[in-house]
């Protein structure tokens, strides 16, 4: 087995936020595969650790939870200072930057404001809250933080507008990280889905039925697709960093251009 790939190594700790559904859920079964000690973080804790369970059942040498809102700056603050999870959290070596929202799509002109609060503070603020309370460790032990951005941060799509602009803030954040890391042996990565069917789209619509609708006949990436990305960025060698990721579904040649069967190319 490769070095890179080699289990339960000292400093295998990795923190998962937005860890109680889709891509941050498939990205903890991942890391416990590889024996990793997890930290699981999210706001809905009955989810958490109902996870922690299969995390444990999958082969995490310890697993952890706490429910966290990476909106407020003061939770995040608590957190990394509680002396509960101190121990565990010295040895984080994995940070993957994952809770994150869209809510409502629709022309800038008729946005609710609210909403583009909510996304601005959950995906560009919570991900650098928890980023720079996360730093120093994460340069002791020389290790890698995955941002989950979006093909939506490379290319804008009509009535995505403020989401887009979020995940494209996320993909500068990951480059500007890289640059401010250099010579530190900190790896940044930013992973840039497609459609992934996960509760995504019932979080942004708020409907059950206009949400299947969105992943109707078509062949949208999984949560587990996007997490083995993930894991297979940090297997590589140490001195290899897979700056970003884009993946896309197959039936899914841009943004705005998806194949549905049968039915013509939307
Ligand atoms: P889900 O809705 O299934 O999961 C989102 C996760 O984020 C949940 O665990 C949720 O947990 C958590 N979360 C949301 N707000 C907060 C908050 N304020 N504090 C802490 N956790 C929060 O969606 P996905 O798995 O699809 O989304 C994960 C990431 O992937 C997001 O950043 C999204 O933008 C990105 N992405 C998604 C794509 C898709 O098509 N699905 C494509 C490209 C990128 P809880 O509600 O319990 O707090
Ligand atoms: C989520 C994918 O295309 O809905 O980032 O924006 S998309």
């Amino acid at each position: 087995m490769p070095s890179s790939q080699t289990k339960s190594q000292p400093h295998n700790v990795a923190l998962v936020t937005g860890a109680s559904a889709g891509i941050g859920e498939a990205t903890a079964l991942k890391l416990s595969a590889r024996g990793y000690s997890i930290v699981l973080v999210a706001r809905r804790l009955d989810r958490l650790e109902s996870l922690a369970e299969k995390c444990k059942y999958a082969g995490a040498k310890e697993v952890l939870t706490h429910v966290l809102d990476v909106r407020s700056l003061k939770d995040v603050e608590n957190f990394f200072a509680n002396p509960k999870f101190a121990d565990t959290l010295s040895g984080l070596r994995i940070l993957v930057n994952n809770a994150g929202l869209a809510k409502g799509v629709g022309p800038i002109q008729g946005g609710a404001i609210s909403d583009w609060s909510t996304m601005f503070e959950t995906n560009v603020m919570g991900l650098l809250y928890v980023t720079r309370l996360a730093l120093a460790t994460l340069i002791k032990n020389q290790g890698h933080i995955l941002n989950v951005g979006s093909v939506a941060g490379i290319w804008a799509y009509p009535g995505g507008n403020v989401y887009c602009a979020t995940k494209a803030a996320v993909r500068s954040l990951s480059e500007g990280l890289r640059m401010d890391l250099q010579g530190t042996r900190v790896r940044v990565t930013n992973i840039e889905p497609g459609m992934v069917e996960t509760e995504f789209a019932r979080v942004r619509l708020g409907d059950d039925a206009l949400a299947k609708k969105v992943y109707e006949n078509f062949s949208a990436l999984s949560a587990n697709d996007v997490a083995e990305c993930i894991d297979w960025s940090i297997s590589r060698p140490a001195h290899v960093n897979i700056q970003e990721m884009v993946v896309f579904p197959t039936d899914q040649a841009g943004v705005s251009h998806i194949y549905r069967e049968n039915q013509k190319t939307t």
